[in-house]
């Protein structure tokens, strides 16, 4: 089947949307989760797939190799709000899931997120990763998927990027009122791309801490190995092959995979105007973000 156009943004509820993340909204906002469901919530480009990968290895790396074998991850762990014509969309495919618990993505602003995870008290992992490198993973993102608008050039990206004329709206909006919501819902576990980049096995620790979960050291050794960024890039079932409105001739979904790597995009003035314009708003909520290790 023919990819279908790049879709528009559009204001949805105050935030700026496509229709492939909304076209299903009755769906997903009544959706009905059960208490061990566990979210895994992020602004796009932020480490999804990678803490994906890692949930569903700490779960399933033992007791069910035979979903490694056969099934890519994204559909072991469907995108809750997906609604991509020819695909399954991501709310049908959660309801299909049969193994518990149920790990569930999500790219929606905390204010979008459908009551039921708030009233089972669901476990959500929030994923945060710097503005910079985000915008960087975006705009090659956008250049091979088809699910954005068109990117255009980097610099007009970048602005947009800055005003939050994006999917799921501004970045800044998005990372402060997640970390707000912490504050009051105790089963939000928050995360920084940065710190698993600095040291994975710590933040699984503290991440293994958080759900409960007790790790033999050699299941631990096993799922390091597993999620190590050349290894999900080998993985035909972690890397998108095959992946909805994706074209990885493009670019590659697993592409860098560093932190830093928006030195090698933007100018002197870019960096300082970007640095600049999140200061106050991130500062503010009391978040920082380190651009490099
Ligand atoms: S999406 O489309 O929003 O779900 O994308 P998302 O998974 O959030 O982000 C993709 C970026 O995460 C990088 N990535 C990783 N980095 C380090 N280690 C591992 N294992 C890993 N897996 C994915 C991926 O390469 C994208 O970042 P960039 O900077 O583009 O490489």
């Amino acid at each position: 089947m023919e990819a279908p156009p790049r879709p528009q943004l559009f204001d949805f509820q105050g935030v700026l949307m496509t229709k492939f993340n909304t076209d299903n909204w009755e769906n997903v906002k009544n959706f009905k989760a059960k208490p061990d469901d566990i979210v895994i919530a992020t602004y796009p480009k932020s480490g999804t797939t990678w803490a994906c990968y890692l949930l569903d290895r700490i779960y399933f790396g033992k007791t069910h190799p035979e979903k490694e074998t056969s099934l890519p991850l994204f559909l072991r762990v469907p995108y809750l709000e997906q609604s991509v014509p020819g695909h399954p969309k991501g709310k049908d495919l959660i309801d299909q899931l049969t193994i518990t618990p149920r790990l569930i993505k999500t790219h929606l602003p905390v204010q979008f997120v459908p009551e039921t995870f708030w009233e089972q008290n669901c476990k959500i992992i929030y994923v945060a990763r710097n503005p910079k490198d985000v915008a960087v993973s975006h705009f090659h993102f956008s250049h091979m998927s088809s699910a954005h608008p068109d990117p255009g050039d980097w610099n007009g990206f970048l602005q947009r990027f800055m005003q939050g004329k994006m999917a799921y709206g501004a970045w800044h909006e998005h990372v402060v009122g997640w970390w707000e919501k912490k504050q009051t819902y105790p089963n939000l576990h928050y995360i920084f791309y940065e710190d698993l980049s600095e040291n994975l096995g710590r933040e699984t620790d503290e991440l293994c801490g958080f759900l409960g979960v007790s790790l033999s050291a050699e299941q631990k050794e096993s799922i390091m190995t597993a999620v190590k960024f050349d290894n999900m890039k080998d993985n035909n079932l972690t890397n998108f092959t095959n992946g909805p409105l994706m074209n990885l001739k493009v670019s590659p979904f697993m592409r860098k995979g560093k932190v830093g790597d928006w030195k090698n995009h933007f100018t002197v003035a870019q960096s300082q105007h970007c640095d600049e314009h999140y200061k106050q708003q991130i500062q503010s909520a009391g978040l920082h973000f380190r651009t490099e290790l």
